[in-house]
């Protein structure tokens, strides 16, 4: 099918990554060879790339398996403190390389590929993204995981197997167009189901209240199913589950509509049950409060806990200790009044005992102060949804507020400020308050961003001995990235450490990579961009449609066209990131001094090679410190200068007036420079700039444009550009997320990473 590499690209493969594992070679063939006869049914003639890509995955997941089981074993034999990450979305990208990669499987796979006829990137190439997520906060799910197995915790991801995960955007005419992701089309390799771990999940019904206890009746019930993907640790043989949860409608759904003749009906309306799990929310960092959102939250979260308790009562020394569960934003905050539900309701505790569980066992992390992003929901949804749950809200807040109200008497507005449930207009509950009340340690994801959020949190520390907020940052960055960029430093960095000693070495290009995309590439500069917009997002859509209406002017311009490229890459996702991140020289974090909370991008390009041109905000604070502030492009306003700005109010026209090239180009923008068709395309976002612009973009242009002045002053002299990229790298390690899951480990987990190494089972033969 394929083409094989030539003999000089191989060897220079094998001379770059070494022989090791050729042993296994034989066998891999043999079992890639079996699975592509017993498992996919197919023999050589009427193969297709996906076939032999799924009979690679499965030789590669055969050597998962008995890891796996020793594993679990493990844990069920030694008891160690559980933990749990739950999450509305893990961003895992494709599995194959990072399996092959954690088991050492790499150069042996290489070899049985090579020697079969085929080629290993075409075969990679045919591998879905799992796109479950929208950006950082699902990608850090996904480095967790790996850093969680890597360092041997005793840890579960927990999510939900969305069968349609982040739209797969095309341009069209410029626009952004989404198409649905449907990712399990051609089956799942890395998956298993587990019908045996089946849990029934409660909707709607009414409470009544009973001398022994409450009781939440006349529910409607989904059914979760887990599915359970492997997830290695890097070559030392453990590996641990991450647990996503389907949705399905149990046998006597609509049973009534079956009972007045309306079978095909009641068959049909299964697919309501189900559309539980059908489809991730594409919204980041934005609250769109809707029902089935809310469904998507409880679901996770009710199943999940029905799966820790089953597990907790199954283990060894049971009540030696409570687990740890870690909320990935409010999105699973629904598990502080689950959790008291169950405790109360079902294992009959007293509300103080069942308190102080929860307490010791929750930890939230708040991913972003931007109002826009923060879950409130109205009272009246919960009231239906969830009866039960608003009840044990309310008797929190009531406790919380007699609380607050003791040690500040007559503190009204206080009251009004912390309490859990927001007054005025729609009644809301307010999740992010719900997380800190019920929780014992509250972080942020940066050290600017815990220090912006001390802010908020501060009344509550002061009500609440027990809640944390950690001083320290808590930055990632994914371990994967990290080995990719290993990659590409041994094929992209020491050529050029090499020509260190001579005078021609020149920064790292995007060049090679966007000519394998078949791209038009100029000489001189490639301005990459690539983003998504939220499919209702109408002033983010235009900004993309901005750059590719720029992208068009300039491109074809006889005086800077052949100089000058402004490129839009479309669907950007984990291995787009993977490989346009290695590839780029500057890296531009440029959000207005306190909105990013850390960013994750900035960190990969700062490991993987590129220079960065950013604000003070987010993780670019703490880079800069890594990597000394001569050797990072930092302009713009502080925190500080941006609330000074607020007091005195912000005028865009002063910025517009007084800075004649800001000017030209928004006129030019205005004016229909850049849509010669359609000269007015552009006003709402040239009218958002010029009067409802809460970013204050102009207050920092006449900075960054400075700042980029000495970005191409150095980019001119290569050597010092390159040493700066060096002494970047050099300063990344910190941002690893091993050293964050640690933290997270000893400071709020109480457990302690082990870095055990189990013994390897013996390999499939
Ligand atoms: C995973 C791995 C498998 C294990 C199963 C159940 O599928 O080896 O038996 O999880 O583990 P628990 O949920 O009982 O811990």
């Amino acid at each position: 099918m394929s083409k094989p590499l030539s003999d000089h690209d191989r060897k220079k493969q094998i001379s770059v990554r070494g022989l090791a594992g050729v042993e296994n070679v034989a066998d891999l063939k043999k079992n890639f060879n079996r699975h592509l006869h017993f498992t996919l049914v197919k023999d050589r003639n009427v193969s297709t790339k996906r076939d032999y890509y799924f009979a690679l995955a499965h030789t590669v997941r055969d050597h998962l398996v008995g890891r796996w089981f020793r594993t679990q074993q493990s844990y069920y034999e030694k008891d160690p403190k559980r933990v749990y990450y739950l999450s509305l979305e893990f961003y895992m990208g494709r599995t194959l390389q990072n399996t092959m990669v954690n088991l050492a499987l790499e150069n042996a796979c290489d070899e049985a590929v090579y020697q079969l006829g085929l080629d290993m990137e075409e075969l990679q190439e045919m591998e879905e993204d799992a796109g479950l997520g929208n950006g950082g906060l699902g990608r850090l799910a996904a480095c967790f995981l790996d850093s969680m197995a890597s360092l041997g915790l005793a840890a579960y991801g927990y999510g939900i197997r969305y069968e349609f995960g982040i739209f797969n955007q095309k341009i069209s005419s410029g626009w952004q167009v989404e198409e649905a992701d449907d990712w399990l089309r051609y089956g799942n390799p890395w998956e298993k189901a587990r019908p045996e771990y089946m849990h029934p999940v409660h909707f709607y019904g009414r409470t009544e209240h009973h001398p022994d206890g409450v009781k939440w009746v006349d529910t409607q019930v989904v059914l979760a199913l887990p599915y359970d993907t492997p997830v290695p640790g890097y070559r030392n043989n453990i590996v641990n589950t991450m647990r996503l949860w389907s949705a399905k409608a149990p046998c006597e759904f609509s049973l009534k509509d079956f009972n007045v003749g309306g079978y095909i009906q009641a068959v049909l309306d299964r697919n309501l049950a189900e559309n539980i799990s059908r489809v991730l929310y594409p919204n980041d960092n934005f609250f769109e409060g809707k029902e089935l959102r809310l469904k998507q939250e409880y679901f996770v979260v009710a199943a999940t806990l029905q799966d820790i308790i089953r597990r907790f009562k199954a283990s060894k020394f049971g009540s030696r200790d409570i687990v740890a569960i870690q909320l990935n934003d409010t999105h699973p905050a629904l598990a502080i009044p689950e959790l008291m539900r169950v405790l109360i309701d079902e294992e009959k505790l007293p509300w103080e005992k069942a308190w102080d569980i929860c307490i010791k066992t929750c930890a939230y992390t708040n991913h972003t102060v931007l109002p826009e992003a923060l879950e409130r929901w109205p009272i009246d949804l919960f009231q239906t949804l969830l009866p039960r749950h608003l009840e044990i809200i309310y008797e929190i807040n009531r406790r919380h507020l007699e609380r607050v109200s003791s040690l500040y008497p007559g503190d009204v507005d206080r009251m009004r400020r912390m309490s859990l449930i927001e007054e005025g207009g729609q009644k809301r509950v307010n999740m992010a308050h719900l997380c800190i009340v019920g929780s014992h340690a509250v972080n942020g994801v940066a050290r600017i961003h815990s220090d912006i959020l001390k802010a908020t949190v501060y009344v509550f520390k002061h009500t609440y001995r027990n809640t944390m907020l950690t001083r320290d940052l808590y930055i990632h960055s994914p371990e994967n990235f990290m080995i990719f960029s290993m990659m590409s430093l041994s094929f992209e960095i020491s050529p050029k450490l090499n020509r260190l000693e001579t005078n021609d070495m020149w920064p790292i290009s995007m060049a090679s990579w966007v000519w394998n995309l078949k791209l038009v590439v100029s000489d001189d500069y490639v301005l990459l961009n690539s983003s998504q917009a939220a499919p209702g997002y109408h002033t983010a859509k235009m900004i993309i449609r901005l750059i590719t209406a720029i992208g068009e002017v300039v491109n074809n311009d006889p005086v800077v066209g052949d100089r000058l490229k402004v490129i839009f890459l479309e669907n950007y996702r984990v291995t787009l990131a993977e490989k346009a991140i290695p590839a780029a020289d500057l890296s531009e974090q440029i959000s207005t001094a306190g909105t990013e909370a850390s960013g994750t991008g900035n960190m990969k390009f700062m490991l993987n090679g590129a220079l960065t041109i950013g604000t003070m905000d987010g993780a670019n604070v703490e880079m800069a410190e890594e990597a000394g502030e001569g050797n990072i492009f930092i302009f713009g306003m502080r925190v500080e200068d941006v609330e000074a700005m607020d007091a005195k109010g912000y005028n865009a026209s002063e910025f517009y007036n007084r800075i004649p090239e800001l000017k030209q180009a928004i006129d030019q923008i205005a004016g229909g420079f850049f849509s010669p068709k359609q000269p007015d395309l552009f006003k709402d976002i040239v009218n958002m700039l010029m009067h409802h612009d809460r970013f204050k973009v102009f207050a920092d242009y006449e900075d960054y444009i400075k700042c980029q002045e000495k970005v191409s002053a150095l980019y001119k002299k290569p050597k010092e550009w390159t040493k700066k990229v060096i002494l970047n790298i050099a300063g990344s390690g910190k941002f690893s997320s091993d050293r964050t899951i640690s933290q997270y480990a000893r400071e709020i987990w109480g457990v302690e990473p082990t870095l055990e190494k189990l013994a390897a089972p013996d390999d499939p033969k």
